[in-house]
């Protein structure tokens, strides 16, 4: 009796002290995560490049269509687009039963695709919360029939499987909240804006990240004219409830985030340093809708992840359940299709570093690691393939889905009159891989590629916007080519900007002048804009040009928006060597959409020898 009695206390003290001793130990484990450097806390997002977004709330419901009109723009906004009171859309929670939710599937699925993080939306801007929630009822345990936690089933068995969990979460958007914001313009003037971010928008997201364990990176959108400070005490809050957990671009306030954010589904021309991700559909929607059939091929979509990952970025790429809590048959079969190819090819993508070459490729694009090149190649060449700039001594040259590594045949060539490397590559008559063939180049040393821009094997002189010198009055200057327009393109519209680039001739003649711009502007409408007045000067040689279309063309890297061509004249080498050339404008024209201006959206200029 005794006996027993004095172990039972025994047990309880030993027990407590344990309990501290634990609590210690995790304030301590808390205390060494908050000092963990950012390429700590970036390194398993920067290796894994591709994730899974998942676009999932009651606007799976009327899934694109209110009270009998349909609405061709993304799905979640089906809020906006019909007005709908939002007394009357809090109804579709009455409704949400998902039964066939299942998100050991969902989990796998990811998993076959290659992707190696999930993103879901716990609240979009519809308000809604896909978890349960203490700071407001208007959540999936208290206002829906299925009164399960979305967010804790597919946390709980991400964690089971390994899978990095992330959580969008609308924060300074939500048509629930009179008080949150709306308007980037008219909502400065919203006092009641803390009220809501005090009463829901601080408790949601330490509910979020409280209550299901580790989360990989906070998803933040849409951030309007969040205050400087409200977007600094989200960063705060994240970063004290889980120091390792990333917070993507879009927080707004003007507060420094993890990484950055490209639009939706841009990519830039080249290669963009320092993190960065590329949101991106398979469709035309995020959130589902039952009449958009509109699905990308896998194979533009593998071409996509092989080229931002040349480039440098992570693709975050999305699928949107149904309100039955299906994933469409269309994005399965797709994500099977593009996880087939990851199955041979993911060593050129998982870890691998951007392209050393800073511009893109007709054939494909190029990524890295130590010792390394991998060239994928999207458009197979006939019988050869060229690589120009590469100064390096090639060692060995083999496909990656080749087994046996059967050495490649190759020669290095330099031309001598422009001191130019070229890597000449035989090919067999057709590719092994109808979406993009890899071939692992390996060399030696640390990879160096030519500084200057020279005439290619093909004759043509390719100068990029985004790498010419760009002045304005003559001061150097950013004009941005990645992040205003669709496809890398940039956003001219002011005429005392200069364009100059130096590169080398190889063949003396005349060439034509070739302009290329992009179309920009919002994916389901994309737009162009003519009648800016340009001028090319190269020595004593001058054209001038009125930018029209001629032709246009589907650009495979940035799916809605082509490229337009148009011709500028003509120039004349007298003999090879090194030239400079200069691109301005004299007259811009300029046309807003939504809220942006936009002008001469301009991507590249292109010499072609006349024959
Ligand atoms: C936002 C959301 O409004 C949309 O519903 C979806 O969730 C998407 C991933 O993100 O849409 C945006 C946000 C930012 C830009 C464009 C669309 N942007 O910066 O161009």
């Amino acid at each position: 009796m005794n006996y027993t009695k004095i172990n039972k206390y025994s047990i309880i003290f030993f027990a407590v002290i344990l309990f501290l001793l634990n609590g210690l130990s995790q304030v301590k484990a808390q205390e060494l995560k908050a000092e963990i450097s950012q390429d700590e806390r970036m390194q398993w997002w920067r290796d894994a490049k591709f994730g899974m977004f998942i676009h999932w709330g009651l606007y799976s419901i009327p899934a694109g269509e209110w009270k009998g009109t349909e609405y061709d723009r993304i799905g979640e906004w089906i809020m906006n687009w019909a007005k709908i009171p939002p007394a009357e859309y809090r109804q579709l929670a009455n409704q949400f039963n998902p039964q066939k939710f299942n998100p050991k599937e969902w989990v796998s699925l990811a998993k076959r695709a290659g992707m190696k993080y999930i993103t879901l939306t716990s609240k979009h801007h519809e308000g809604f919360a896909m978890f349960k929630s203490y700071a407001s009822d208007y959540n999936i345990i208290d206002a829906t029939p299925y009164a399960k936690d979305i967010v804790k089933e597919l946390a709980e068995e991400c964690h089971k499987q390994g899978m990095p969990i992330c959580f969008y979460y609308s924060h300074a958007r939500d048509w629930n909240e009179p008080e949150a914001l709306v308007h980037r313009k008219s909502d400065p003037m919203k006092l009641n804006f803390d009220s809501y971010f005090q009463r829901k928008v601080k408790p949601q997201l330490t509910e979020i990240l409280t209550n299901y364990g580790p989360v990989g990176m906070i998803w933040f959108d849409t951030p309007l004219s969040i205050p400087k400070e409200s977007a600094q005490e989200l960063k705060e809050l994240v970063r004290r409830l889980q120091p390792n957990c990333i917070i993507s671009g879009r927080l707004g306030g003007g507060v420094q985030t993890d990484y950055s954010s490209m639009r939706d589904n841009q990519i830039p021309a080249n290669v963009i340093s320092g993190d960065w991700e590329t949101p991106a559909t398979l469709n035309d929607t995020w959130g589902f809708k039952k009449n958009d059939h509109n699905w990308k091929s896998a194979s533009d979509l593998i071409r996509v992840l092989f080229d931002i990952t040349a480039k440098g970025g992570n693709y975050l790429l999305n699928v949107g359940p149904d309100a039955e809590g299906v994933i469409p048959a269309p994005s399965v079969s797709i994500l099977d299709e593009i996880g087939g190819w990851m199955d041979t090819y993911s060593e050129a993508i998982y870890g691998a570093s951007e392209s050393p070459f800073n511009v893109e490729f007709s054939w494909g694009n190029v990524t890295s690691k130590p010792g390394k090149l991998y060239l994928g190649i999207f458009d197979w060449p006939k019988k050869e393939l060229c690589i120009e700039g590469l100064t390096n001594k090639v060692t060995k040259i083999h496909f990656l889905n080749d087994k046996n590594k059967m050495a490649i045949n190759f020669k290095e060539i330099i031309k001598s009159n422009i001191d130019h490397h070229l890597l000449m590559i035989d090919l067999p008559d057709t590719a092994p891989d109808k979406a993009v063939s890899v071939l692992v180049v390996e060399i030696e040393g640390d990879v160096k590629v030519e500084d200057i821009i020279c005439q290619n094997n093909k004759g043509t002189i390719a100068l990029p916007g985004v790498i010419a010198n760009v002045t304005k009055s003559g001061e150097p200057f950013e004009l941005i080519f990645n992040n205003t327009g669709g496809g890398g393109a940039g956003n001219w519209r002011e005429t005392d900007i200069n364009l100059n680039w130096e590169f080398k001739v190889e063949i003396p003649g005349e060439y034509n002048i070739e302009l290329v711009s992009a179309e920009i502007g919002y994916h389901e409408d994309p737009s162009w804009l003519d009648g800016h007045t340009v001028e090319v000067t190269m020595g004593d040689q001058k054209q001038t040009t009125i930018i029209k279309k001629e032709r246009d063309e589907f650009n495979p890297r940035s799916q809605y928006w082509k490229k337009v061509y148009s011709s500028g004249g003509t120039l004349y080498f007298e003999k090879a060597g090194r030239y400079s050339i200069n691109l301005n404008a004299t007259d811009l024209k300029t046309k807003k959409i939504g809220k942006d201006f936009f002008g001469f959206t301009f991507r590249e200029l292109n010499l072609l020898p006349i024959k």
